[in-house]
């Protein structure tokens, strides 16, 4: 049977890799189609791109599937990585895709400094609310009260609300969306691609077969109701009471404001020193 093939997949993934190891329904699909989307709408070739990942079924996103420059690391610490990949080759888009487990858990502490930074990056996080790979276990996004594999009886803890934490931190650019807003997540990347700093989006996405059986939230549709049900957008949610936003799922886009990037001031900075400029 010959197998009929999105022009998106034809004109941007290695051939030589058949397959995706997403399972049925998983959302990590429609990100890997919103990026190939910003990145042929802005009309850019995968040359000028490195994709930076760690360990996590959200990992595979990009490696090895994107026929780019991929680096698949070590659970938590991409954006190390990708902080190097910047420094020494300002030129490229350094692009991490990874899981909320890997960027917010583990690598918690390199997400929070490359905000303060300024690096410019982009970081996309999948928010599946769990960790998806490893089976099941409870995440810093998954709902309080929840049933996982290591909460069996329900997490007691609160969730990490990422999006507000990177702000915070100072990147200059934060987005969240849900995989029910595919158009809206090539948007905000098409910005990210070609914004200058820290540029983070946040995607809250269905894990139907870990999170969506583990926390007996049911299948991709029924979680793919949920973010359409349960979306508001942020101009709303600013009129919005605590109480009222409570189960809400606050999605847009945050900031997009310009700030002194660090690679491009670290290579102004090496050659005022290489020339004996003060
Ligand atoms: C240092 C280290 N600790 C733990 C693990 C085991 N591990 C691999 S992936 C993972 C969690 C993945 O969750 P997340 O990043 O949310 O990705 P998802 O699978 O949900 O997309 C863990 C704990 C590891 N590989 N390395
Ligand atoms: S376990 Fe969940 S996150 Fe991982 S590929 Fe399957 S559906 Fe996707
Ligand atoms: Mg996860």
């Amino acid at each position: 049977m010959s197998e009929i093939m999105h022009p998106l997949r034809m004109k941007y993934t290695r051939e030589h890799v058949k397959k995706t190891t997403n399972c049925p329904g998983c959302g990590n699909g429609i990100i890997v189609q919103a990026i190939l989307r910003a990145i042929d709408e802005l009309g850019m070739d995968m040359d000028e791109f490195a994709f930076v990942s760690g360990i996590g079924c959200s990992a595979w996103i990009p490696s090895p599937l994107f026929n780019a420059d991929t680096l698949h690391t070590t659970h938590g610490r991409p954006i190390a990585f990708a902080t190097g990949v910047k420094l020494g080759k300002p030129e490229l888009n350094v692009v991490v895709a990874s899981g909320d487990g890997d960027l917010a858990a583990i690598g918690g502490n390199h997400l929070i400094h490359a905000a303060r930074r300024n690096i410019g990056i982009t970081v996309i996080l999948v928010n599946n609310g769990i960790y998806a790979m490893t089976g099941g276990q409870t995440a810093p996004t998954t709902p309080r009260g929840v049933n996982t594999t290591t909460n069996p009886y329900g997490t007691l803890e609160s969730v990490f609300d990422i999006s507000s934490l990177v702000l915070a931190a100072g990147a200059p650019f934060v987005a969240r969306w849900t995989t029910y807003h595919p158009r809206q997540i090539t948007s905000s990347l098409k910005k990210a691609f070609t914004s200058r700093g820290f540029s983070f989006i946040e995607i809250i996405s269905q894990c139907p077969v870990q999170y969506g059986k583990v926390t007996k939230s049911g299948s991709a549709l029924d979680l793919l109701k949920h973010y359409k049900k349960d979306s508001i957008k942020i101009d709303k949610a600013r009129t919005m009471d605590p109480e009222s936003l409570k189960g809400k799922i606050v999605v847009g886009e945050f900031v997009n404001e310009q700030k002194p990037e660090l690679s491009a001031e670290w290579t102004e900075l090496k050659a005022r020193v290489m020339e004996g400029r003060s």
